[in-house]
């Protein structure tokens, strides 16, 4: 096959990019058939969009508004305020701001009108399944990984039932509360009959390890998932550090399926916010090298909230086989962020990392997340290309297109030891 030119790398790279379907690893979007209490538990159209937690916590800024009262609007009053505040009587340069703008643009609309009414009637009357073949169209997405919580009575009913989530959607096991609220847990996990006590005595250990049995056999998840606060550490006598090391990585280990570890989320810095009012701390991350080190058979899935512990987390990539890093989580999913990230990623590890996935919350959001991101990815290959072709080195078209493929599809696959 034919030799890239210099002058053909940066057009070719990112054509292959935009062309590669993505396995969109993490995700808080829903099978559009998943029905809870109020209806499909996934969240899609304009006025989703614009009340996105990130678009709260940006909205208050610019607006003396109640929280409490603005959480007592509609959605649609909420999106009016968002829509006045952020987008007209401010330039909407936040990567949130401008990703509504994207995707809006990319579902066919003229965003020079500024005339969120007319949005609103063109967008309206989708049906969910409609509206998630077009948005997973649009972003090019073959694979949406969910995140699935057995504490959440919203999704509960649906797996109980025996629900089974449409092509394409792929469940994720999230059990927070059992590592950083197992106080709340154990009367939730005793009500359900599971013969558990706060100091983890008795048959507690079985016990925890029949319900994330359980929960696996219902939900068939790719991999179990926890967000850890800044602070958490391994072993360090707590019930915690029991139920990972006693519970969660031995069923992790029997259902043959990584554990994903999102580090350094700081719940409800400022509560009268909600969704919106988490932070980040920086975080310690020896514990992650100690659970590689230690843990042999499990495999980790790593991403971290802090941009201090970017680096620290790449270099233990580099020291263990059996930890994947993934993604720009959440306050680091913004260009200047993200390409920083991803230039240290791929100097440090090549291309055995997996750089990104949308954390879309809102279906239509997959669109500018991963327009935006496709693009970032594709400008750093080609710097890192050009590099190498400084050296005399040849490349083909089918190489970028192996590359690109591992970065965006196959590094996860590999790595949860399935073929999608
Ligand atoms: O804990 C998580 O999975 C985070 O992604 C939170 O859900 C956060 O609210 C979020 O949506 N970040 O993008
Ligand atoms: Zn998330």
């Amino acid at each position: 096959m034919a030799q890239l030119t210099l002058s053909e790398l940066s057009s070719v790279v990112h054509e292959v990019v935009e062309r590669q379907p993505i396995t969109d690893m993490h995700t808080h979007l829903y099978s559009p058939n998943m029905r809870g209490p109020q209806g499909p538990l996934l969240l899609w159209g304009i006025d989703a969009l614009l009340t996105y937690h990130y678009l709260v916590a940006e909205v208050m800024r610019w607006s003396d508004v109640a929280p409490d009262m603005f959480f007592d609007w509609p959605v649609e009053r909420q999106a009016d305020l968002i829509w006045q505040k952020l987008f007209i009587e401010h330039s909407p340069v936040s990567e949130a701001e401008r990703g509504v703008l994207t995707s809006l643009k990319a579902l066919g609309m003229d965003v020079r009108s500024r005339d969120l009414g007319a949005f609103r009637a063109a967008l309206a009357g989708v049906s969910a399944e409609a509206a998630v073949r077009r948005s997973l169209q649009l972003a090019n997405i073959a694979h949406v990984v969910m995140t699935n919580d057995p504490f959440d009575e919203a999704e509960r009913a649906f797996w109980l039932s025996g629900g089974k989530v449409q092509t394409g959607f792929h469940a994720a096991l999230r059990i927070d509360p059992l590592l950083r609220g197992w106080s709340e847990a154990v009367p939730r996990l005793q009500g359900w009959g599971y013969k558990v006590d706060s100091a983890l005595g008795g048959d507690s250990v079985a016990e925890v390890q029949r319900f994330l049995r359980e929960w696996a056999g219902r939900m068939a998840p790719l991999y179990m998932a926890v967000s850890l606060p800044p602070d958490f550490s391994y072993p360090d006598g707590s019930v915690a550090s029991r139920v990972l090391a006693e519970c969660i990585l031995p069923m992790c280990r029997e259902a043959h399926i990584p554990f994903a570890m999102m580090i350094g989320s700081e719940r409800q810095v400022n509560p009268t916010l909600r969704l919106a009012g988490d932070g980040l701390g920086r975080a310690s991350l020896g514990f992650v090298a100690r659970l590689a080190r230690e843990f042999p058979a499990n495999r980790f899935f790593v991403t971290v909230l802090s941009h201090e512990n970017q680096h620290e987390l790449i270099v233990l990539g580099r020291k263990f086989r059996n930890l994947m890093v993934f993604g720009c989580w959440w306050f680091m999913n913004n260009p200047v962020i993200i390409e920083d990230m991803t230039r240290m990623r791929m100097e440090l590890l090549g291309t055995s990392f997996i750089p990104q996935h949308s954390d879309a919350r809102v279906l239509e959001q997959v669109i500018y997340k991963w327009t935006h991101s496709r693009a970032i990815i594709a400008k750093v290959l080609v710097d890192k290309y050009a590099d190498l072709m400084a050296t005399g080195w040849t490349l083909e078209r089918a190489e970028i297109e192996r590359d690109v493929a591992d970065l965006l599809q196959d590094n996860f696959w590999r790595f949860v030891g399935k073929r999608p």
